[in-house]
């Protein structure tokens, strides 16, 4: 039957009488029973991914294109003046996921479905997920964000295991989300949660009572762990994932009839950062139940496991006390003990090396690293820095463990349906094959000098500008302007990314206005993310800049030339549509700090040109599309990193040595700003930049704005700038996520 037949019978009308709600359930009920049509992905050998987040993002869309059917679709519907995008928008989006990690995740299983691998995703069903961001006095206020209330995606299934959380027996039920593969491939998630959560606890923004976990355990991604029993719900929710997880996989095998002596040569585990940690001990508790001893079952999960690193953040490596796993989970105590043991035999009671510290902290990381067969960091200078730095101690034990997996992205969602525009001229270029290898982007090199092709590449962007204008006027009420330079920042808030340092080139090029010095042409900066709840520092980074839009929008000297926008509430429905609408895309973090980022691969994908530090996968940018495509500034992860080991770096020299710095600086609490803001919350950003500045903000001030300046005036030469776009989108076919999940697969789970 076709698809308008199909249609029109679910609809019971014809579709140009159906609402777009109408529409869209029909579209999604047929989509479902293509996907039930498709095989599961079947091997000998299967992965399961395990994850605290799975940022997938709507899921319509994908699915359409990912059937072949996204053009057939859209032309159906157009003929009857419907436009697919706005059904499309109607579907909410999933919020499993807080950042990069989790939109990892989602991409991965994407490339592990399209691959046509049996894997598997694992994680739990948080009923509000990530808290919903809104502003108020240009302030970040959070609430829930009810994205499952009516979610047709999410199936319910009649598994179910008991799961023991500090002594009592909790029942869990697992729901499955289906993954398929473009043109092939079908797996699943697996998301686990429980039938006594009660969302109605939830009151006044996100406050609910921490300690009532039968009604609380997976209402929140990521609550609150400022309090010991926000730690304790931490762990409850880990262990809550591993404990089904563990059950799955081990049910699985007993039903496929393989011994648990062979787990290895059926199973690869995948430990997505430390969050799933307690699958180790976990397992080998289950197998010791088994009858195995402990060295066997160690010996079998250690072959079964690997581990990812995403972060050197210190206070994003887990350490929990092991006196708050002893109440939530004492039955992993004598197996965390046992393993610790077994290590300070080993390796001589090396404190470097240990799972238990001296605080009687069990550091997740550690356990991931001795009983895992691979460690992997996520963009070759991370992995880099991981053995010569922060693990030198297990690089130097296990140095055939550490291997590097650079990050990647879905080409599906990041240019097929994110901008269907370039996604099809590239068609009309080279041909679709660049779909299923997108090496094949390079061949748009033969147009380097085609007049028409560079056109129409600046064309196209011009069209997106529209586009994300059009989209965040009726959003949020904004005005930009398509002619403007659209410079984007958008991350979670956090120092090390330095919004700070973006937001005070802002001060910089207001007051040169003010001078009257003004840019080549209006420019306009976006920013989106979203602060954790307790980290007051990035919630007055998200202050100043909501400040300064404010400043800057009622000053009309300036705002014919500067415009500053912070989305509300950034997630990735924004970002398909703001990235291929920038220019500069911003990638700033203080080098040897962000993992790799996956932004920036978006954004270069897109013909963004990137304004960046040597840090993360910026390197590999660099390295392919050359020095001439991106402007790099700042100080190297080398020079940084030993800055922190001489204590050498000192703000208050930086802000007393440069009258720019110091001018800048000065204006966060100046009356002009303080008049639209909160001065103590704007004081305290300010004396910490003056005196802690711990991300180094003030050492690449000058650099950066001086970078910015060329970039901008970079941007006139037009025909120097479409090269450069042509550059970045025809050398970023490395970082499709196929090549990363190619990668992984060869290397550490050996499926097929
Ligand atoms: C840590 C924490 C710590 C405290 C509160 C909540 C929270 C939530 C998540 C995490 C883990 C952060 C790890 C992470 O997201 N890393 C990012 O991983 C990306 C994918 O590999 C990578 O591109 C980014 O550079 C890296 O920051």
């Amino acid at each position: 039957m076709n698809i308008e037949t199909k249609l029109t019978s679910f609809l019971g009308k014809e579709i140009k009488d159906a609402t777009k709600k109408e529409l869209y359930d029909a579209l999604r009920n047929y989509v479902y029973e293509q996907i039930q049509d498709r095989p599961l992905t079947v091997g000998e050998k299967k992965l399961y991914y395990i994850s605290a987040e799975f940022l997938t993002g709507k899921q319509l869309g994908k699915n359409l294109i990912n059937l072949g059917i996204y053009e057939e679709v859209n032309t159906l519907l157009d003929k009857n003046n419907i436009s697919l995008s706005e059904v499309e928008a109607l579907e909410p989006e999933p919020s499993l996921g807080n950042g990069g990690l989790g939109r990892l995740a989602a991409c991965f299983l994407d490339s592990i479905a399209t691959l046509d691998m049996n894997g598997d995703g694992i994680g739990l069903l948080y009923h509000f997920g990530l808290f919903k961001q809104e502003f108020q006095n240009n302030k970040q206020f959070e609430t829930p964000d009810a994205w499952l209330k009516d979610n047709a995606a999410i199936h319910k299934t009649n598994i179910s295991f008991p799961v023991s959380l500090a002594g009592e027996t909790y029942q869990s039920v697992m729901y499955d989300f289906d993954v398929i593969g473009y043109k092939k491939g079908h797996t699943k998630l697996h998301l686990f949660d429980l039938e006594s959560v009660d969302e109605s606890i939830v009151k006044d923004g996100i406050r609910f009572d921490k300690k009532d976990i039968k009604k609380n355990l997976t209402l929140f991604l990521y609550p609150d762990d400022s309090d010991k029993d926000g730690q304790l719900l931490r762990i409850y929710q880990q262990y809550f994932m591993v404990s089904n997880a563990a059950q799955l996989i081990l049910q699985e095998q007993k039903q496929l009839g393989h011994s648990l002596r062979d787990l290895d040569k059926y199973v690869a585990i995948q430990i997505n950062d430390t969050h799933p940690s307690m699958i180790i001990p976990e397992l080998i508790r289950l197998l010791m139940l088994e009858g195995m001893t402990m060295k066997e079952a160690a010996d079998i999960i250690t072959n079964t496991c690997g581990y990812t690193n995403h972060t050197i953040l210190s206070e994003a490596l887990e350490k929990w006390p092991l006196e708050y796993l002893n109440e939530v989970v004492p039955q992993l105590i004598p197996i965390i003990n046992g393993l610790d043991f077994a290590t300070v035999c080993a390796y001589h009671n090396n404190p470097h090396l240990s799972i238990i510290d001296k605080e009687h902290r069990v550091h997740m990381a550690s356990l991931d690293i001795h009983y895992s067969h691979s460690t992997n960091g996520v963009a070759n200078l991370h992995t880099e820095i991981l053995k010569n730095q922060e693990l030198r101690s297990f690089f130097k034990n296990y140095p055939y463990r550490f291997n590097n997996k650079t990050n990647g992205i879905s080409f599906r969602r990041w240019l097929m349906h994110s901008n269907p525009e370039l996604s099809s001229y590239i068609d009309e270029l080279i041909g679709e094959t660049w779909k299923e290898n997108p090496y094949e982007l390079e061949r748009l090199f033969y147009f380097y000098n085609d007049e028409g092709v560079l056109n129409r590449l600046e064309q196209i962007k011009y069209n997106n500008k529209v586009r994300f204008a059009n989209y965040i006027k009726e959003k949020e009420g904004i005005e930009i302007d398509p002619n403007s330079i659209i410079c984007a920042q958008i991350k979670r808030m956090h120092e090390y990314k330095r919004q700070q340092m973006n937001a005070l080139w802002i001060i910089y090029e207001y007051l040169k206005i003010k001078q009257g010095i003004l840019p080549p042409r209006p420019i306009t900066i976006i920013f989106g993310g979203k602060a954790a709840p307790a980290y007051i520092m990035a919630k007055n980074i998200i202050h100043l800049i909501l400040t300064l839009e404010e400043l800057i929008e009622k000053d009309p000297e300036v705002n014919k030339w500067l415009k500053v926008v912070m989305i509300k509430n950034y997630n990735v429905e924004v970002a398909e549509k703001l990235i291929p609408a920038c220019d500069i895309s911003e990638q700033i973090s203080l080098a040897s700090k962000e993992a790799s980022g996956t932004g920036n691969m978006k954004f270069m994908l897109n013909g963004a040109v990137t304004l960046g530090t040597l840090d993360g996968a910026n390197v590999e940018i660099r390295d392919l599309v050359g020095q001439d495509n991106i402007y790099i500034f700042g100080r190297n992860s080398q020079e940084v990193i030993n800055l922190y080991n001489t204590n050498g770096y000192h703000s208050i020299d930086f802000y007393n040595g440069s009258e720019s710095i110091h001018r800048s600086v000065d204006f966060i609490t100046s009356e002009e700003l303080s008049k639209h803001g909160d001065y103590t919350l704007l004081k305290e950003l300010q004396d910490n930049l003056k005196n802690k500045d711990w991300f180094m903000t003030l050492l690449d001030l000058e650099s950066y704005c001086g970078v910015k300046e060329v970039a901008i005036y970079d941007y006139e030469n037009r025909e120097k700038w479409k090269r450069m776009m042509l550059s970045n989108i025809a050398r970023a076919g490395f970082f499709s996520s196929d090549r990363t999940i190619y990668e992984y697969n060869n290397d550490i789970w050996h499926l097929k």
